[in-house]
């Protein structure tokens, strides 16, 4: 059973509602819908204590009328809430944006895919319609469910007005691969609306990555294992495959009436198998394309004539669009010559039927089905697959299945083809009427296990326990952000100091990361800052660094400043420049030709020479294959390592090579040691900088800067918001002399 750990009201908001409202010579009408969105979560929101569903019912607000308070009402008890759509965004926003170019270009039918400024306008008026109906239902304190393609400006929409709600996303159609997602002119505002969420959830992992590859090369933005973090809030990106409600597909085809009506059925076909075909009429499902498959079977296959009939049912779908009413017609004529061609007086080859069929019948062929032939181009995840595998109570029959469907990925048991190989398709049917009856239990068994353990009540269950999880996770990082009170106080300890060490990292601390390293000197802003900080009696500063000693004294020399290099190897204390008597360079040479391999394979990447270590930056390299490069290089030098006493760290988009010994940990404590200090403060960025955090005294001030998890006790999120406050330590210290 769906289980919600956080207790707290769900709000479920999907395009459509799961009824279909209409209207009929002046009375309301309400029909349950047909699709896969419908189906899963509409098992889950009747399980879902308090909840509330807002969706559009299926009729325009020139339909309704005088009816809308009536529907209203009507819809309530049911706890539904209707968005009323005009025709003209119904138009424009629906048969428009939503099915005319999101829906074709998201399932790779870059051919089909429709570009209109005047449909992305209805699309972003309509997410404000939804936004509105959310905050006239919703309060703060709920969690808002967000489904699929309709609703993608949504998240952000909410998260403007609301900025600790909490929102998940779940798209129920493919994420396409960047190289399609790219094509589309509006996908910066696309992927900022999602980006509103704090959970975004998808059915596979492929369709995770493509997410991730279209943020990282849209809008700059790298995720650490699937998190990203937007402006200052950590988000979470993860795959959760839809489950299906396993127990009533399995316990329907186990009632006596569904019993009676699938005996009726097989009576009738009697001495012939059976394959199953059902979807919505849509190009993505490969409708024509499967009958093309199942008449090359009867060509291949001639014995199979007669003893085979292919029942496909066909659902209404999107009926207005004048390529569906196309498609229908096509598959129509194509049904009619595949039964003209090879039907006899006692058989027809193909039972078609355009219409949606009652769940009790639907559940009484899917049990007798001995093949379902699920081949659609690209689905998202495809239900009818797993409605199938559930309501199997014999563990007889065989799926074929598209390896472009999203169910592929766990139904690893079924024959997996590609639905575009009309032979390789053909060849699947046969041999599933081949296959021995042990192996079709075997792998209906595996399947139906899975089914059961991982159903749509998990699927909620662990979506929203993510999501919850998540939101503690933002709550704890808030934590150690630093507030207005607690930098008053720090800065009241600070200037009431008489001794104070200020250990500062360079790189992402002081100043921003350039690409290049050398673009990053200090800035005037930066030197005054710094001149000041330094004059202020009884304070000592101490610039902690990567980088070697020649720049640091190139750009700091001239100034009474204490200065780290090359992560400790060299330490300018007082004045003069001291060096860590044990090191010396006899490793160079045998990690520089490895080095190099990497810079020859991975363009844009160049290695830094310092004094006692050795960097490989890659900035400026391509940023997927950039990071595999980086863990592969430090894995190669992984065996390196262990002989030479030296480690690999990654920086930010940088591996240093040095001294096990040598760290800014390690070189700070030479400065922490020499007095007693009244205040110690410490900044750093990257994770060499977690060696100083951990040397530090307990009543230090540890500063963060940046999301990344950290030992320090404070995080601020910009150099910029770092020099603002050392600009406040300086003002405030100033009063006090
Ligand atoms: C979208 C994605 C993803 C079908 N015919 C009848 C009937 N159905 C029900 C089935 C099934 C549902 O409709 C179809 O679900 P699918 O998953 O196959 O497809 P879409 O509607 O395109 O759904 C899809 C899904 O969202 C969920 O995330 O899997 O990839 O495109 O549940 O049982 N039900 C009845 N009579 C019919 O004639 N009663």
């Amino acid at each position: 059973m769906y289980q919600n750990s956080s207790k707290k009201r769900v709000i479920i908001v999907s395009n459509r509602l799961p009824v279909n409202v209409s209207r009929i010579e002046g009375s309301i009408k309400i029909k349950q819908s047909v699709g896969g969105l419908t189906t899963g979560v509409g098992a889950l929101f009747k399980s879902m204590k308090n909840s509330i569903w807002i969706g559009w019912p299926g009729i325009s607000s020139e339909k309704a009328g005088a009816a809308e308070a009536d529907i209203v009402s009507e819809l309530a008890k049911s706890k539904y809430k209707p968005v009323f759509l005009k025709k003209i965004s119904i138009d424009n926003f629906y048969y428009g944006f939503c099915n005319r170019t999101i829906w074709p270009l998201f399932h790779y039918f870059a051919r089909y895919t429709e570009y209109s400024e005047r449909q992305f306008e209805s699309f972003r008026r309509v997410n404000e319609l939804f936004a509105e109906a959310v905050f006239s239902i919703a309060d703060k304190n709920d969690v808002i469910w967000i489904h699929d393609y309709h609703l993608m400006l949504l998240p952000s929409l909410i998260r403007k007005k609301w900025p600790e709600a909490s929102i998940g996303f779940f798209l129920h159609i493919p994420f396409p691969a960047y190289e399609i997602f790219r094509l589309l002119p509006q996908r910066r505002e696309i992927l900022k609306g999602i980006l509103g969420a704090d959970l975004i959830g998808f059915h596979t992992y492929d369709y995770v990555n493509h997410f991730l590859d279209s943020v990282r090369r849209i809008l700059g933005l790298e995720n650490r294992l699937g998190q990203l973090l937007v402006e200052n809030r950590l988000i979470k990106i993860d795959s959760y495959p839809m489950g299906i409600d396993y127990d009533l597909f399995n316990n329907t085809a186990k009632k006596p009436v569904v019993k009676k009506e699938a005996g009726k059925i097989k009576k009738r076909l009697e001495g012939c198998k059976i394959i199953l075909s059902i979807d919505r009429l849509d190009y993505t499902k490969g409708i024509p394309e499967r009958l093309r498959c199942y008449e090359l079977f009867m060509e291949r296959y001639p014995e199979y004539r007669e003893k085979v009939i292919l029942i496909m049912i066909v659902v209404p779908s999107r009926v207005q669009l004048k390529y569906y009413q196309l498609m229908k017609s096509d598959i129509e004529k194509y049904v009619g010559k595949i039964n003209g061609k090879y039907g006899t007086l006692k058989w027809v080859p193909i039972h078609y039927l355009y219409r949606s069929i009652p769940f009790n019948m639907l559940v009484a062929l899917y049990n007798i089905a001995d093949v379902a032939l699920v081949t659609p181009l690209r689905d998202g995840m495809n239900l009818v697959a797993k409605e199938y595998i559930a309501s199997k109570t014999d563990d007889t029959g065989v799926l074929i299945c598209s390896e472009t469907a999203g169910v592929s990925k766990e139904a690893g048991e079924s024959l997996i083809v590609n639905p575009n190989d009309i032979n390789d398709v053909a060849d699947a049917i046969k041999n599933a009427f081949v296959m021995s009856e042990k192996d079709k239990k075997n792998a209906i068994d595996v399947m139906k296990r899975r089914l059961k353990r991982f159903d749509i009540y998990r699927w909620g269950s662990e979506f929203m326990n993510d999501l919850s999880e998540i939101k503690r996770y933002q709550s704890h990082m808030r934590a150690k952000q630093m507030t207005d009170l607690v930098k008053t106080q720090l800065i009241k300890r600070y200037s009431s100091s008489d001794t104070a060490l200020l250990l500062l990292d360079y790189d992402g601390t002081l100043v921003q990361l350039k690409e290049k390293p050398d673009q990053a000197s200090p800035d005037d802003e930066l030197m005054t800052l710094l001149k000041d900080l330094i004059s202020l009696k009884g304070n000592t500063v101490v610039v902690v660094s990567g980088r070697d000693r020649n720049t640091l004294e190139k750009w700091f020399g001239a100034l009474n400043i204490q200065m780290i290099a090359e992560h400790g190897a060299f330490i300018k204390n007082d004045g003069i420049w001291e060096k860590d008597p044990r090191l010396d360079n006899s490793w160079k040479k045998e990690v520089l030709p490895l080095l190099e391999q990497y810079v020859d394979r991975t363009t844009g990447s160049f290695i830094e020479e310092k004094e006692f270590s050795l960097a490989w930056h890659y900035r400026m390299t391509d940023v997927k294959l950039g990071n595999i490069r980086a863990r592969e290089l430090k894995g190669a030098l992984f065996n390196l390592a262990g002989n030479l006493g030296i480690s690999a760290i990654s920086g930010n988009k940088v591996v240093e090579i040095k001294y096990n010994f040598v760290n800014k940990g390690n070189a700070s404590f030479r400065f922490i040691e020499k007095k007693r200090w009244d205040f110690i403060m410490a900044a750093g960025d990257d994770v060499t900088d977690e060696d100083l955090f951990s040397v530090l005294p307990d009543d230090s001030c540890s500063i963060k800067i940046g999301y990344d998890a950290t030992k320090a006790v404070y995080r601020i999120g910009s150099y910029e918001g770092f020099r603002d406050f050392l600009k406040e330590m300086v003002e405030s210290r100033k009063l006090q002399m």
